[in-house]
């Protein structure tokens, strides 16, 4: 089995190359038209998004009443005394989403501990043996405020409702087909776990000052996906302000500890540093320590719970190679092009998804992994675009014991014994969908300029499309027919290029992770394409703007 990194280019923008003599300002446009950002009013509020405190309940598709109705009665706990428990959940943005309530609520002097439930026991979401628990241990708890999880619970919260615990539900999952019978539910799939939390927050208290839980909503939604335009992008980009200067003594031990600086910690960071991480612990043992760290105010548990976090996340990453190292062997086995199925006893349940979305990047085809138990398997599965994996799994819904998920991610259990039917049954089906065309890895480009372009005014400009990441990509350049003036391997493993570029007497230096590979392809003689961001490179006090290469096309 071949695992062809090539690429389709796909450029967006088809008209002709901006006028050279012209200002950036049409580039511009079009990178914002390439983002569905046509209006006055639309671009205004992309480079100057909404400050959060002033969002408006109602433009957040929240329900106003129901929002009013639950902190009406959260304050009728303060005077009665009731104990006030907010269930959250073990991934990034339902342990943020628990800090955040959790903060407010406490110092407002309300007696409110957070909970989070345990991914093998308990699973995601609020259940009705864990409410029994938790009724059992606090006789005195009236109220349950979910975070992050809670619209599809209506047997729990049924169970709820029974021992006179009043639920509270604010979420952003997909709703059900049926509504829980909640005390009052607070719910939109606009914004994340944490945001809607925040706005909660928001509410409870009169006065606001800095430190109000934005740095932990930024975080909420870059680790749970969110396209980062319209509010989210507001959300992001106050919260990395805000992170960017948080006090929170776990967060600083835990940038710390990862290498990060304060002050240029960016989507990519949070995303791929710093919420990995928090996740870890929910993965091999309990996400309890990852909330302990974001609410700390003590400088020495908040180092030693730093610690503790990198240290279980590189364990997790080891698991994670392991698994990968395993299911690899069996990929390349399988000739098929098909869906690539895997399963095996030593697959740890916790990174099932990690190594499902490892093995897409490999093979650029959708994974499932299962982990095997003696019954039951859990499995987690990943896709690629042009492959809708959650309908795509539907057609066996005979043979599953449930799941859910999206088009490109999604989690389910299967009897065991029936994985191997639904295996072959699978893998046949996919090669329908799987054409030559779908399998193709796709570099998505804004539009087609010319070097002569690119200069310190128009590299300023596109800075403030910060923060980028899903739904707002890092504006993506097409040049063609480039001189390659001269490349050399770099880095560690000379796995890198560095290249001297030249178009129309204007030249750039570039630089090309990864693509060492190329190197012996590339000459003066020879014209290419190039893919690329801009970027500034700073070097001995100098500032220079450098090519940051992401396909070579060379011509024949
Ligand atoms: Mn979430």
């Amino acid at each position: 089995m071949k695992s062809s990194k090539s690429k389709r280019w796909e450029v967006i923008y088809k008209g002709e190359i901006p006028n050279a003599n012209k200002q950036s300002e049409e580039i511009i446009d079009i990178l914002l038209k390439n983002r569905g950002i046509k209006s006055n009013k639309e671009k205004q509020e992309f480079f100057k998004p909404k400050d959060p405190q002033k969002i408006r309940i109602s433009e957040l598709g929240i329900d106003q009443k129901a929002l009013k109705k639950a902190i009406i009665r959260i304050q009728k706990a303060k005077k009665n005394k009731e104990k006030i428990i907010i269930y959250g959940d073990y991934d990034a943005d339902g342990i943020c989403a628990s800090a955040i309530l959790w903060e407010v609520l406490y110092s407002l002097k309300f007696d409110v501990v957070p909970y989070i439930p345990e991914r093998f026991s308990e699973g995601y979401g609020l259940n009705a043996e864990s409410i029994k628990k938790l009724k059992k241990e606090n006789p005195n708890l009236k109220i349950i405020i979910t975070v992050d999880n809670g619209i599809v619970a209506d047997k729990a919260i049924d169970v709820a409702n029974k021992l006179e615990v009043d639920v509270i539900i604010t979420d952003h999952h997909q709703k059900g087909k049926k509504l829980p019978k909640a005390f009052s539910i607070i719910h939109t799939d606009r914004i994340c776990g944490s945001a809607i939390a925040w706005m909660v927050a928001r509410e409870m208290r009169k006065e606001f000052s800095i430190g109000s839980g934005l740095d932990l909503v930024a975080i909420g939604t870059i680790a749970d996906q969110m396209p980062l335009i319209g509010l989210n992008r507001s959300f992001a980009k106050y919260g990395l302000k805000e992170l960017n200067r948080t006090k929170r003594p776990g967060l600083n031990s835990l940038i710390e500890e990862a290498g990060l600086k304060k002050g240029n910690i960016g989507s990519y960071a949070v995303g791929f540093i710093i919420a990995p991480r928090l996740n870890a612990m929910g993965r091999l043992e309990h996400a309890l320590d990852s909330l302990r760290l974001l609410c700390t105010k003590n400088n020495l548990r908040a180092k030693d719970l730093a610690i503790l976090l990198s240290k279980v996340n590189s364990q997790r990453q080891k698991v994670v190679e392991k698994v990968l190292v395993h299911a690899k062997a069996v990929a390349i086995q399988k000739s098929a092009r098909g869906i690539l199925i895997l399963s095996h006893e030593s697959y740890h349940e916790g990174v099932i998804g990690l190594a499902a979305a490892k093995l897409v990047d490999e093979f650029y085809r959708p994974a499932i992994v299962l982990s095997k138990g003696i019954e039951i398997s859990k499995a987690s599965a990943r896709s690629i675009p042009g492959f809708n994996i959650i309908e795509f799994i539907h057609k066996y819904d005979d043979f599953l014991e449930g799941g859910g998920g999206h088009p490109m991610a999604a989690g389910f259990s299967i009897r065991t014994e029936n994985i191997e039917k639904f295996s072959t049954l699978a893998e046949e089906e996919s090669l329908k969908i799987l054409t030559d065309k779908v399998t193709t890895r796709v570099l998505k480009a804004d539009l087609e300029i010319h070097f002569d372009q690119i200069n310190r005014t128009f590299f300023e400009k596109l800075k403030e499309f910060e923060p980028t990441g899903l739904g707002n990509p890092t504006p993506t350049f097409v040049t063609r027919d480039v001189e390659t003036l001269d490349v050399r391997l770099v880095g560690i493993d000379n796995k890198h290029l560095k290249l001297g570029l030249k178009k129309n007497k204007k030249t750039f230096s570039a630089i090309a992770f990864a693509m060492a590979e190329k190197y012996n392809y590339l000459s003066p003689e020879k014209k290419i394409d190039v893919a690329y961001n801009i970027e500034e490179n700073v070097w001995n006090g100098r500032r220079d703007l450098e090519l940051k290469i992401k396909d070579i096309k060379i011509k024949e």
